[in-house]
């Protein structure tokens, strides 16, 4: 959308005046001091990235350009007769600071439908993936696979200044976007279906209901459900595994396609993306062991048993937040409003949620013993039949692609560089801080 990139370049020189400013007169200020604790436990909350499109509070929860999740799910335009907010206006929103006009949101739906498309002989590659392969490294592939299409890279092969750099990167990061959700559905029909017969997108729907339709759902409230889950996993600021391992790679000037792939692999991980299908597990597995009949004494020594076998209770605890995340809050409301109250796992969920942070409080050493996203997302795609759960992880990349790609576009604006923090061995770590 013309109008899109016109806001997009008027921000990004209007940010960078802020920047060359703020950087020339307070570039020596300190914002904390790095403890041994922090270089050996993860870098946990030592500042050290720019990151514009969203920010973590530790007990609000992410906000988008400064609006929590409750306010972008109040103030974003939803399709026709719905509630809830359209991935597609997100997207916007984390791109200029604010939500899409009725006329340009309509646009934009329509340039997003186009920029999906894939040519024949990349589709054709992504579908001879094997059924057996992760549909998680499938989805990394796939990305991988659409890569010869960059933009950047071809900008930047044909030299151009750095200065515009912003601008083959927004053009790449729309196709990905647009591109993850038609990759996302071929890999699931590879692994579950008949990839000849994926159902075809209609250019009259949004971003989300065509992304479920081409999955092969057709009941209107998944469609909601869908239109949520995009938004609310989209972006969790920049020191997440996905967006620092994308916002990292991006830094070599490797292209969009390259940099998300790679924040891809990070989602893979059990402790980050990969929790919410090793959370369904907890809850089926739960359910196999008791029955439907579950009581809250079966789930506190359920949970117990796991944490003595030396297992993480997954869909629990995060880096940083210190409260229920208000994306979980969102899956639980959703549930309220459209699930039946005799759903037994919706119900386990629950259960869970009065539960496990006592359990967990218990131990002594859990940071945040409050549900994260992910112990709620399974039991919602349950409900409406979406059981492949090592599939789970990809829904959350086609959202996270929202989230980093438009973080990337500004990282390219800002002409931010490439990272390269200090590393020590131990025995250097050691002698310094005996030295000092
Ligand atoms: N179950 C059991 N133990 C847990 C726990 C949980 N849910 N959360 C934290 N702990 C343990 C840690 O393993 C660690 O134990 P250790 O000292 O024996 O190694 C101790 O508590 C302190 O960890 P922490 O400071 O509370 O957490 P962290 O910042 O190191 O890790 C996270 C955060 C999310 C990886 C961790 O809470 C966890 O493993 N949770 C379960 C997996 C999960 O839900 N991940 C999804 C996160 C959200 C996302 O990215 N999708």
């Amino acid at each position: 959308s013309v109008a899109l990139k016109k806001k997009v370049e008027h921000s990004i020189q209007e940010k960078q005046k802020v920047l060359n400013h703020f950087k020339k007169e307070h570039g020596n200020a300190k914002l904390g001091d790095v403890t041994v604790g922090q270089v050996i436990g993860g870098m946990r909350s030592m500042p050290g990235l720019l990151y514009e499109t969203s920010k973590l509070h530790h007990l609000d929860g992410i906000t988008y350009r400064g609006k929590d999740l409750y306010q972008v799910k109040e103030q974003s335009p939803k399709a026709p007769g719905g509630s809830e907010p359209l991935p597609e206006a997100a997207l916007w929103l984390l791109l200029t600071g604010e939500f899409p006009s009725q006329s340009e949101l309509q646009e934009f739906q329509t340039e997003l439908f186009n920029r999906g498309q894939i040519p024949a002989e990349i589709e054709k590659l992504i579908k001879s993936f094997p059924k057996t392969m992760h549909p998680m490294t499938q989805l990394s592939m796939g990305v991988l696979a659409c890569q010869p299409l960059s933009k950047f890279a071809k900008a930047y092969h044909d030299g151009i200044h750095k200065s515009k750099y912003w601008d083959p990167t927004f053009e790449d990061a729309l196709d990905v976007c647009a591109r993850v959700s038609r990759i996302a559905a071929i890999i699931f029909h590879n692994c579950y279906g008949d990839n000849n017969k994926i159902p075809t997108a209609d250019p009259a729907l949004d971003y989300g209901a065509n992304f479920a339709k081409q999955l092969g759902f057709n009941d209107k409230t998944f469609w909601e459900l869908m239109r949520l889950y995009i938004v609310i996993h989209a972006d969790h600021e920049g020191g997440n595994v996905s967006a620092h391992a994308t916002h990292l790679v991006g830094s070599t000037l490797a292209d969009p396609y390259l940099s998300f792939s790679a924040g891809m692999n990070g989602l893979a991980g059990p402790l980050h993306g990969l929790a919410n299908q090793e959370c369904l597990k907890f809850l089926l597995d739960l359910q196999d062991k008791l029955g439907k009949t579950w009581t809250e004494d079966d789930i506190r020594q359920y949970v117990k048993d796991t944490l003595a076998s030396g297992k993480v209770v997954p869909g629990y605890g995060h880096a940083v937040l210190r409260k229920t995340d208000p994306r979980f809050m969102c899956e639980l409301n959703f549930a309220d409003q459209f699930i039946s109250k005799d759903d037994n796992l919706v119900n386990l969920v629950k259960a869970c949620y009065r539960v496990i942070p006592n359990v967990l409080e218990a131990t002594g050493k859990v940071s945040n013993p409050w549900p994260n996203v992910d112990a709620g997302s399974g039991a919602l795609l349950m409900h409406y039949g979406l059981n492949q759960f090592d599939y789970y992880t990809v829904l959350f990349g086609v959202s996270r692609a929202f989230g980093v790609m438009a973080a990337q576009v500004w990282s390219r604006g800002l002409g931010l560089p490439i990272e390269r923090p200090n590393s020590f061995t131990l025995e250097h770590l050691i002698k310094k801080v005996e030295h000092d």
